[in-house]
């Protein structure tokens, strides 16, 4: 079957600030209360999108959610105007401010986790929102998720899912999490779930959470309805994510028969290598390990330089680009490595340094601000066109952020009821432009669950 890998990518939002948020995200911890520029981050990710699409790639986008998300604050007790209750949680909780003011939907590797339809025994393509349950702020983004989803993948050809429900207790980050290995995308691909530790047997991590839980990925793995023979189950390395590894698409990517991964990612790396060679053979592909070895890269460097946090992508002339964050080139450690990658016989061709800055201080690097979808032309024409990038269409949001961002802000700025409203009017405009129905709550017209 012929299919393409389409990359969406979060289109940063008008509220992106450094708010500390995430325990265990060195950045984000580091940058706590520095100031942002929205505009800037919102151009820097275009022109990402912009560079691959001159690749000749497909390129999507998915928009901001409303924030401060005021439905949040009403349903921990807050009433009033909205106004109002911004100028009141600023006063006596602005921690929960800066928590429901967040653009962390903005990294769309934990939007969801997709299986495309040729690995799934109902045809289907599958959609599941993850619940990031280990961070407040990152709980709160799955609604609005699934029906973002749910007006960009309608009809019987696509299967968007709720999020895994659990009480709390099996957290789900998405495609962050999970990789997929393949001779090429529209063949028969085995599925990478790595998991950070099983929610019944603690052994994991002891200083910086385990955000994925191993039943979690289990329970997608089976609401994607795939085969035992096409899913591998991998633990990550707790001592990885206490070094800072929140994700595992910080220590490794996947792509096309391809794994490059840091020798420190897996808990288990050798077993898992096997497992992986073994189901891959039964598949009809050869895998190519592209092991990074401690000692060329040590896990420090390669957290700090987000190496692994690339894109790694086959071009339309079947080389593979590894699209990286500058810092990736200022390391001197992982300036060489690529060097070397691209000089050698391995599968990647080229590499391409882009300035990510303003994400990359929140811990979001090129991996963390798409999610792929491996899409058949049928799946393709049945989307909603509007989520598809034409030279238009980027040109249209570049000038729709220029017009609607704030180039600075800062922790105190969020109590500004002024960036509310902005923000909403800049949501609605682009709603029209996207031509779909309502997406946000503040328009009144979204489903109940939305609304809080
Ligand atoms: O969940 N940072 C995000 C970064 C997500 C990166 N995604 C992937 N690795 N796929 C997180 O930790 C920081 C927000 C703040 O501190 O203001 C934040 O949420």
């Amino acid at each position: 079957m012929i299919a393409r890998e389409v990359n969406f990518d979060g289109l940063v939002g008008p509220t992106h600030n450094y708010g500390g948020l995430s325990v265990g995200n060195i950045a984000s911890m580091k940058n706590e209360e520095s100031a942002s520029n929205p505009r800037e981050a919102a151009l820097q990710g275009l022109e990402k999108m912009r560079a691959l699409m001159a690749r000749g790639l497909v390129q999507g986008f998915l928009p901001p959610h409303e924030r401060p998300h005021i439905p949040t604050l009403r349903k921990l007790g807050f009433s009033g105007s909205d106004a109002e209750i911004v100028t009141r949680v600023a006063r006596e909780a602005p921690l929960l401010l800066r928590n429901t003011a967040s653009a962390s939907s903005m990294w769309t590797a934990n939007a969801a986790t997709v299986s495309p339809s040729v690995d799934s025994n109902d045809d289907k393509l599958h959609l599941t929102p993850a619940n990031l349950q280990a961070m407040f702020h990152r709980a709160i983004e799955h609604p609005q998720t699934e029906h973002i989803l749910r007006a960009a993948f309608p009809g019987e050809r696509f299967s968007v899912h709720g999020a895994v429900t659990s009480g709390g207790a099996l957290g789900d980050e998405g495609a962050a999490n999970h990789g997929r290995l393949c001779a090429e995308h529209g063949a028969p691909g085995l599925q990478l779930f790595v998991y950070g530790r099983s929610a019944f047997d603690r052994s994991g991590p002891t200083q910086f959470p385990a955000r994925q839980a191993k039943e979690a990925s289990l329970a997608i793995a089976r609401q994607h309805q795939l085969d035992d023979a096409q899913i591998v189950m991998i633990q990550q390395n707790p001592a990885a994510i206490d070094a800072g590894a929140f994700h595992n698409d910080v220590v490794s990517v996947a792509n096309g028969p391809a794994l490059l991964y840091h020798e420190h990612a897996f808990a288990e790396a050798q077993a898992a290598r096997e497992e992986i060679q073994r189901k891959a053979e039964i598949l009809g592909f050869e895998p190519i390990f592209i092991e990074v070895a401690q000692a060329d890269v040590p896990l420090d460097d390669a957290i700090t330089s987000y190496l692994f946090n690339s894109q790694l992508i086959t071009q339309p002339d079947g080389g593979m680009l590894l699209l990286l964050p500058i810092e990736a080139e200022e390391n001197p450690r992982t300036r060489a490595w690529c060097a070397e990658a691209v000089a050698g016989n391995g599968p990647i061709t080229e590499t391409l340094f882009l300035d990510l800055r303003q994400s990359m201080r929140n811990g979001g690097g090129p991996a963390c601000l798409r999610l792929r979808v491996v899409m058949t032309d049928d799946e393709l024409k049945t989307m909603h066109q509007g989520f598809l990038l034409t030279e238009e269409r980027i040109t249209w949001l570049e000038a729709w952020v220029r017009s609607h961002y704030r180039d600075r802000l800062t922790a105190g700025d969020l109590a500004d009821p002024a960036l509310l409203d902005e923000s909403r009017r800049a949501l609605d405009e682009l709603n029209q432009f996207l031509d779909v129905p309502a997406l946000y709550p503040f328009q009144g017209e979204t489903p109940h669950q939305l609304r809080g």
